[in-house]
This record gives structure tokens, sequence and C-alpha cells, in this order.
């Protein structure tokens, strides 16, 4: 396979870990956890892996040595930088506690486990993919691991292959359902252990104990290039408004990140326009507002940062989506049935008087995605939903009314931008590729010291990688009670853009300045070698949060 110069070089780098971890190691365990809400259900539904105890890595002299064990690793959900190294992680961890362990990919995600798809990853086949971006080693998918029988699928399939433990890479919906399979495995006394590794470029599995996802540092640092780039043609051709929608499905960190990285002009965070009860007019006059003051000035250009969630953070927007979700799931079966041109009308027809209303106002577009595609998790795919570009008219209009009535004196000219798909695979960065690595390497710890429904964690982040704290959070830990699919079900907790945290209130005391000023920051491409200040540099939300 041809290779570009930066792939050869970069197969060379080895990753930095924490010194806790690096040669000998010895588990320490603390106190027992509770889970962060709803302590009895959860302790009912998990009965075998409820309140275990943190555990850390601790330096010691003797390496750790076992009998040879055979692991199952599965990449699930969203591709994310860094899932090869996890792997390595996981590989090498292995291979330095007996060198006769066997690590199997299971092909396509979860389903590979279930379809009893999947390769025996040797050293060959992990060095072609060390540093590299993408998921491609073994693929990746949506399917969810919830039902009994796939469960005894995986379990027949473990056994045939001696496989002892399965490591689940993915954001906080798989990491649910590995929790589920640590239980179920546990309670058969199969035998067979589940840890998990925190992934997604959204940044939302995040929690005291586990400081950020892997994906989320070389995707924003993609995606701010990219926004730099085109700041800076604004600030050249000052013609255009350039409306960027960034990815993020619910919450809105990666646009955050952006933000503080970049210093647009406006930057909209869904959790602010939810905790502030804003209609989706208020949001568009926000911007307009913006537009005119600029203009006011002879600017008539600027950017705009659009989280992909936006839509549901909108109060009568979110109500909508939760009668919805009940409704289509009291009537799937009904539902299916009707034709696609009549789908429509069936929803309003079964909406209450309110939120028929608001279904009806939006464009035909938007309401589709709202009503007919959803994900497997029963997620609306906010990614199909062209926010940006409903924006833009939106305030188009606004200001060709504002116009008019003398309140706007400029002109209005824009383009549209999604970045998405652009950082999900890219190498991932120093910061990446050391975290995933040892998230690999803990993982494989976990599973030599007999641990189950745990998930790997490295802490102390903004520290050099060998002062980082290596351990195990038990996942149960991380769960409350949410409606899911018209059933109230354990999940993690998903972690929102706080805003009394430190990112958002530094961006807060700076946005008005940067929405009248061209405050411009351009971050440039990521650094893979070079100084340490700019190659091995943490995103600003880690920075902050951390201060
Ligand atoms: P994960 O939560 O699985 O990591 O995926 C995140 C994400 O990249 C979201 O930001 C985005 O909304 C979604 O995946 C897009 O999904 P798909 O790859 O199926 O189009």
């Amino acid at each position: 396979m041809a290779k570009s110069a930066l792939q050869i070089e970069r197969a060379q780098y080895v990753p930095k870990t924490p010194a806790s971890i690096a040669c000998g190691t010895s588990l320490v365990e603390g106190k027992a956890t509770q889970s962060v809400a709803d302590q009895d259900d959860i302790k009912k539904l998990f009965p075998n892996t409820y309140g275990m105890p943190i555990v850390t890595f601790q330096k010691s002299d003797s390496p750790v040595k076992a009998a040879p064990i055979n692991v199952g690793v599965i990449l699930s959900g969203g591709q994310a930088p860094g899932g090869h190294n996890v792997i390595s992680g996981i590989f090498d961890g292995l291979k330095s506690i007996n060198p006769d362990s066997k690590l199997y990919g299971f092909l396509g995600g979860p389903g590979g486990l279930v379809d009893h798809k999947y390769v025996e990853l040797t050293k060959d086949i992990i060095d072609e993919y060390r540093n590299t971006g993408g998921f491609d080693i073994i693929g990746s998918g949506r399917t969810k691991l919830e039902e009994v029988e796939q469960f005894d699928k995986g379990l027949e399939i473990c056994n045939r292959l001696g496989i002892k433990a399965l490591v689940i890479i993915g954001g906080d919906d798989s990491n649910t359902n590995a929790c589920v399979l640590a239980e179920y495995y546990l309670a058969r006394k199969s035998g067979i252990q589940v840890i998990g590794c925190p992934k997604t470029i959204d940044g939302d599995l995040k929690n005291e104990m586990i400081e950020t996802s892997f994906g989320f540092d070389t995707a924003t640092k993609v995606y701010s290039e990219v926004i730099g780039n085109i700041e800076r043609d604004a600030n050249s051709a000052k013609k255009y408004w350039h409306f960027i929608k960034l990815m993020g499905r619910s919450a809105s960190h990666v646009t955050l990140e952006c933000a503080l990285q970049t210093q647009p002009n406006i930057t909209l965070v869904g959790e602010e326009v939810e905790a502030k009860n804003q209609t989706l007019d208020d949001v568009v006059t926000y911007i307009a507002n913006a537009v005119a003051a600029r203009a006011a000035k002879g600017l008539n250009f600027g950017t705009v940062l659009v989280p992909e969630g936006l839509i549901e953070f909108i109060p009568a927007i979110k109500k909508l989506i939760a009668e919805l979700n009940d409704m289509l799931a009291a009537n799937q079966a009904e539902f299916d049935a009707v034709a696609d041109d009549e789908k429509l009308n069936y929803v309003v027809a079964h909406l209450s008087a309110t939120n028929a209303a608001i279904f009806k106002s939006l464009p035909t577009s938007v309401s589709r995605q709202l009503a007919l595609e959803r994900d497997p998790h029963g997620n609306v795919q906010v990614s199909l939903i062209e926010t940006e570009q409903l924006l833009a008219d939106m305030v188009g209009k606004k200001l060709a009314t504002w116009k008019k009535e003398g309140k706007f004196v400029g002109k209005f000219a824009t383009q549209h931008h999604f970045f998405g798909y652009e950082g999900r695979c890219a190498a991932p960065s120093n910061f990446d590729a050391d975290y995933c690595y040892s998230l690999g390497r803990v993982a494989s710890l976990l599973i030599v010291s007999g641990k189950t429904g745990y998930m790997a964690s490295v802490r102390n982040t903004t520290k050099p990688a060998d002062q980082w704290l290596a351990g195990g959070i038990p996942i149960t830990a991380m769960m409350n009670m949410e409606k899911r699919n018209g059933k109230m079900k354990p999940v993690i907790q998903k972690a929102l853009v706080d805003l009394n945290g430190g990112p958002f209130k530094f961006f807060a005391s700076k946005r008005d300045e940067w929405a009248i000023n061209t405050d411009y920051v351009y971050p440039g491409p990521i650094q893979y070698f070079g100084p340490s200040a700019v190659a091995d540099r943490t995103t600003v939300t880690l920075q902050l949060e951390h201060q």
C-alpha cells in the first residue's frame, strides 16, 4: 500500500505513557462507588457490578506477568482519531504480560461479535496501523448490544476462541451496553470480563474521573485549522459571512473548543440556548444583531459557529422531539405501515396541538429528519439537518426586513460549511496518540487484574504524559436513568457543556469583543513533530477545566 511521507515517519512514533504503567505496576483499590443518580434503580439493575471501587495503577518493581490471555476488541460507533492506538496499546500490553496472549478484532463493530466475524490481530497487522487515524483495522458499526440472544451469541464465540475478556471502544451508549454485557456475563459466571474505553470526538463522555474522550483533541484541531483558514479568507475578501456547523450530536463541546481556538464572531452554544429558553427566532435575532453591528462599522463579513445539536436544544423543539420519541415508540408498527408520503401527516395527526403547530412550522427538510431518520439508538440524526443553511436563510430574511426599516445598512452574502467527517479519521495528534495507547495499555492491565464492568481511565492529562494517572472506573458509577425510546433505561450520563465551567465562562467573557471586532486566531495544522509547546498542546477546554 502506498504511504505518504508523514505516514512513514509517523509509524516510528513511540507513544508516551504514564510512568506508573511503563514497567512494573500494582493495582490499588480505592473507595466503593455509587452511581451519579438514581442509585436504587441502578443497583437493582446491576447487582453484580454496582458499587465496585475505583482502581489505580501504581509504579512497582515487578513487571506484570501472567498466563496467556485471549482478548477480543470491538470498535463501536463513529470513528475517532486514535482508535488504532488503543488497539496497539492493548496488543502490546497483552504481549508484555505473556507473549502467547492473543488479540482478536471483531469486524464491523458490535455486530461482528454477534455474527462471529473476527480476525486475529498479529504484530504485522498492528504495526501497519500504529499512530494512524481511522477505524479501518477492523471497522466499526452502530449495532446495539442489548438483547440476551446477542450476549449469548457473543459468549459462544468467546468460548470457541478461548477469549477471556472483551474491550469495547465506544461512546456513552456503547459503554452503557458494555456494562450491561459485563453484568450479564458475571451473573452467568461465564468467566468473561468486559472493559470499556472512552471514545468520541463529541467530547461528551467525560466526568470527574474520565477527563476527556479520545479523538476530541485531534478532531477539534483539524476543524480549528480550517476555521482559521476560513477566517483569514473572510478577512481578506471581506465579502462573506461563513456559517460553519460543527459535529457533535448533542453537546456543544466541539463548537466551544473551536471557538476558544479561533475566536470567531459568533458562537452558538446549544446548552446556553436551552438554559435561556430561547426560540429559533431569538437565535436568529442574536446573529442578525451582530451582523448589523459589524455592518455599521463597514465590516460585511464574519464567521458563525453552529453546533450540530443546536436544534435539539431549542426548548420548544426539544419538547417536540420528546413527544415524537414517545409517540413513535408507542405506534411504531402502525407508523412503519404508513405510506412514505403520508408519514408527516400521520405525525401531525398524532401530536398534541402545540407540538403539531411547531412541527408544521419547520421547513420540510427539518421535519422529515426529526420524524423519519433515526439511528439504531433512537437518536435524531442531527448531522443530516442543515442548521447552518437554515440559520443563514432566516438571518438573511430578517436583515432584508431590517433594511427596509432602515435598521441594517450593509450587505449580507453567505457561505455554508459542515465540518465533521473531515476530522474523525485524521492521524491522531500527539495527545491522542499517547492518550489512546495508554488507554489500551490500561485496558490490558484491568483485564489481567480480573476486572470487569470498568472503563479504562487516564487522568492528569494536562501534565506531561509520564505524570498521567492510570486506573479504572466502574461504569455503573457514571450511570443514571433516562428515557430512551419511550422507556426508562440505565445510561451513562452525557456530559453537556457546563455553563458554570471554566471553558464556557472564559468564552462568555470574550464573545462580545469577538463579535464586533475581527480578533481571529489562526491555529494552523496539527504539528506531529517539533517543539513540545506546539506538538503536545492539549485542548483549551482541558486547560481551562483544570485551571
Ligand atoms: P459517536 O458518538 O459514536 O462517537 O459518534 C459521534 C458522531 O461523530 C456525531 O458527532 C455525529 O452526529 C454522528 O457521529 C454521525 O454519525 P454517522 O457516522 O453515523 O453519520
